[in-house]
């Protein structure tokens, strides 16, 4: 994408580390202050605030109701990843200012991750790795995994990744099944959908989150839910960690009530729980479900569109308000 390069007049506040690549770009286009290493943020807020116009950030950092409060002549929160639940939606609306993200292109790589996950998880293939490099193949045998391929897929949240998921699970031959505030007009009719997700739990083989966070789908997998998927049944989340009651998942592990999972995202992360890592039957990856340089890159652009596009043409490409 070339774009033109525009004198670095207005000023940025950098919430926390992005691409090294993409803060390149920023700073050459930007004056870009770098909130998470100032020694002094009041000191920042107090001298540098007045004139801060644009919040870049990222799903991880986010953007604060202190913060945007904080800054009187803010007019946008520009985000790197689609999942906004870290920003205060609340906030930006009550100050009219702008909030972007980047979906879409990051669908197919996060698809990818979820079965890589599923396949991970059942067919043991992180715990085999483990078992060769240990040294371990020429004394024992190796025990069996579980079949994926015919197995039922079951989506919580049939949005752009939850269809893309589906897709890809239905070249394993998986039957598919959702769930979703309502039917997808546009659904496969031979995808199947369920009310509830503690129905599409009990009549599914694998659990596969794609809903948004945020306080609407907080603890949305709980004990229950967990109980209805049942000891043959799988969880991947590639969604958000607190979707998942993470001390009811532990427990259903613990208890055999599930099978395993697959995880790339957690409650607490980057921490994770003690008796998770433990655990043979849980794939752990540390919330890359977007990342490859690839993905990565169209999200940067599309970040960079939305700033360059609203700070040059009052239009960006993708705003959530
Ligand atoms: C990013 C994500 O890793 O897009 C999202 O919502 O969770 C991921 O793609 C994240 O936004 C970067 O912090």
């Amino acid at each position: 994408m070339t774009v033109p390069q525009a004198s670095p007049t207005t000023d940025l506040l950098m919430v926390g580390p992005l691409l090294p690549e993409l803060t390149a770009e920023l700073e050459s286009r930007y004056r870009v202050h770098r909130w998470w290493q100032s020694p002094d943020q009041a000191a920042l807020l107090r001298e540098q605030g007045p004139a801060i116009r644009g919040i870049a950030t990222s799903g991880r950092f986010g953007a604060t109701r202190e913060l945007i409060e904080a800054l009187p002549a803010l007019e946008g929160v520009f985000s790197f990843g689609v999942g906004y639940d870290s920003i205060d939606l609340a906030a930006a609306q009550a100050r009219q200012v702008l909030v972007t993200n980047t979906p879409g292109v990051l669908d197919a790589c996060v698809a990818d991750t979820a079965l890589a996950l599923m396949l991970a998880a059942s067919r043991r293939i992180a715990e085999a790795d483990r078992f060769v490099r240990a040294g371990r193949w020429p004394q024992e045998g190796f025990g069996l995994g579980t079949r994926m391929s015919g197995k039922r897929c079951g989506i919580v949240g049939l949005g752009n990744i939850g269809l893309q998921i589906a897709r890809r699970a239905e070249a394993f031959d998986m039957p598919i099944l959702y769930t979703n505030r309502k039917p997808r007009p546009d659904a496969p009719a031979h995808y199947r959908y369920c009310p509830s997700v503690t129905a599409l739990a009990a009549e599914c083989d694998f659990l596969v989150l794609a809903v948004p966070g945020g306080g609407a789908t907080r603890h949305l997998v709980d004990a229950e839910v967990l109980k209805a998927l049942g000891p043959q049944g799988w969880l991947i989340n590639i969604a958000r960690g607190t979707v998942v009651d993470e001390a009811a998942l532990v427990e259903a592990l613990q208890a055999g009530r599930i099978a395993g999972a697959g995880l790339d995202v957690f409650e607490h992360e980057p921490a994770t729980p003690a008796a998770l890592n433990a655990m043979d039957n849980v794939v752990m990856l540390p919330h890359i479900a977007s990342g490859t340089h690839e993905t990565r890159r169209a999200m940067a652009d599309l970040m960079l569109a939305n700033l360059d596009g609203w700070f040059r043409n009052g239009v960006a490409v993708t705003r959530v308000i």
